[in-house]
């Protein structure tokens, strides 16, 4: 079933087959799919905590500390490090081979009324953002409004913009008056889907808590070329 997002026109998918997924992304079409993460500890830290807690962060620290830290008392983020690999079967990516995906990434941390999350970019694969609690709130745009949001030239694995919408000055940034979002707001248990090229710009709401996935540009190659 699909039920459009009244504000964004983003669909929502239940449960879809990997060929639909396939569809949308030659197409360059976002979707949010529900129904799909049903493996996943969604809902609260607390049995993460305790099956993952002793493991160690790409910063150094236990995965127990930084999660209790980033959700009670400060404003850190885990801003897209490396799920270390003891940790994936916790987060079955659905519809295709788990080899096609690349390194999980973990999207933890407080809320923030101030300043988004993460600031607006764009990634070079597709994108799969699986949401396990808090609420999530995203700003994206298409890829043919590259010239309103300013890219930095320069980049390498994901492309920066030099403009932030809501806080850059017009003055510097004009044509970032011209930018239109769609805003999505993803709940506990919701898998985005970001086509390459779309640009995002990330809140938190709630403390939150997300692993997300690339998927490999050789296994986007083989299903693109399959059907
Ligand atoms: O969830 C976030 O804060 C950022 C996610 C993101 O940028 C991505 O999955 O490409």
């Amino acid at each position: 079933m699909a039920i459009q997002d009244p504000v964004s026109g983003v669909l929502r998918l239940h449960r879809p087959t990997a060929d639909v997924v396939v569809g949308a992304l030659r197409g360059g079409i976002p979707l949010v799919l529900t129904g799909l993460l049903d493996a996943w500890p969604i809902g609260t830290p607390t049995a993460l905590i305790e099956r993952f807690g002793h493991v160690k962060l790409p910063r150094g620290t236990n995965f127990g500390d930084f999660v209790q830290g980033a959700f009670e008392t400060s404003t850190v983020s885990s801003a897209g490090c490396t799920l270390p690999e003891a940790m994936w079967s916790a987060f079955p990516f659905p519809l295709f081979d788990a080899v096609s995906y690349a390194p999980r990434q973990l999207w933890a941390g407080a809320a923030r009324v101030d300043r988004p999350i993460t600031k607006l970019h764009r990634d070079l694969q597709h994108a799969f953002l699986g949401h396990l609690f808090g609420r999530k709130r995203l700003r994206i745009f298409s890829p043919d409004q590259r010239d309103r949001l300013y890219p930095s030239e320069g980049y390498n694995s994901y492309q920066p913009c030099r403009a932030e919408p809501g806080y850059s000055d017009l003055r510097v940034f004009p044509r970032l008056a011209d930018a239109v979002p769609l805003e999505i707001v993803l709940s506990p248990g919701e898998l985005l889907v970001i086509p390459i090229g779309w640009f995002h710009q990330v809140f938190a709401d709630d403390p939150v808590f997300s692993v997300s996935a690339f998927l490999k540009f050789e296994a986007w190659q083989a299903l693109a070329t399959a059907a």
